[in-house]
């Protein structure tokens, strides 16, 4: 489907996700108040800047945001920076939220489970690892579980809203380490909100993330 040119193009543009619980529902690890401003402020300025950037390119294709960050360079260069950074932001905020759940399984599942032994000698030697790679991030950014081009698991961050789907590679869990993400609640004790963040992870998630990759 390609966009039209007409005066409903904007029909077809990038919304803003509806949470599936509510913003308090993360409490106490991660506060209502946070909630609030990261999905209606944060969330909703990314996809209105992404909207904004294409709307001067009706003709280009639509895709589904994840496509198509993953295909910056055959963007005009006149949008590109603004397409990684807001499409960017678009992408990893929507994977943040589903991957967080009330009460979830509090360790990994089955194959992955098993993966991210064999990759990290154990969960409790990957969340450590997880930690050290979110703490070394200098600024704002993500850190991720990824599979690489090789099939195997790695830990790694990317600056700003860049995503690991940028470099061709498949995100299992990502979080957010920007401190809008967390300076409410935890000021800046990030490594204190990186210990917290494992009790919202939605491991059945991640499981079929993991599965959608092989
Ligand atoms: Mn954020």
């Amino acid at each position: 489907m390609f966009f039209q040119r007409s005066r409903f193009s904007h029909t077809m543009s990038y919304t803003l996700p509806t949470l599936s619980y509510s913003f308090s529902a993360l409490e106490p690890f991660i506060d209502t108040k946070t909630m609030e401003i990261h999905h209606g402020k944060h969330h909703a300025a990314y996809v209105t800047n992404l909207n904004t950037a294409l709307s001067h390119y009706p003709e280009l294709p639509q895709k589904p945001v994840d496509e198509l960050i993953a295909h910056l360079d055959l963007l005009p260069e006149a949008i590109r920076t603004a397409v990684r950074n807001n499409g960017g932001g678009h992408s990893n905020h929507s994977f943040y939220w589903e991957l967080m759940t009330p009460g979830g399984s509090s360790v990994p599942l089955g194959t992955l489970a098993q993966e991210l032994g064999s990759a990290f000698g154990g969960f409790e030697e990957f969340k450590a690892k997880f930690e050290a790679a979110g703490l070394a991030r200098f600024g704002s950014g993500w850190v991720w579980l990824v599979k690489n081009k090789k099939g195997s698991l790695e830990i790694l961050s990317t600056p700003n809203q860049d995503s690991p789907r940028m470099d061709g590679l498949v995100p299992i869990i990502g979080n957010d380490i920007w401190e809008h993400a967390y300076y409410l609640n935890y000021q800046n004790r990030r490594a204190d909100y990186l210990k917290a963040w494992w009790n919202l992870v939605n491991w059945e998630k991640a499981e079929s993330h993991f599965r959608a990759a092989l």
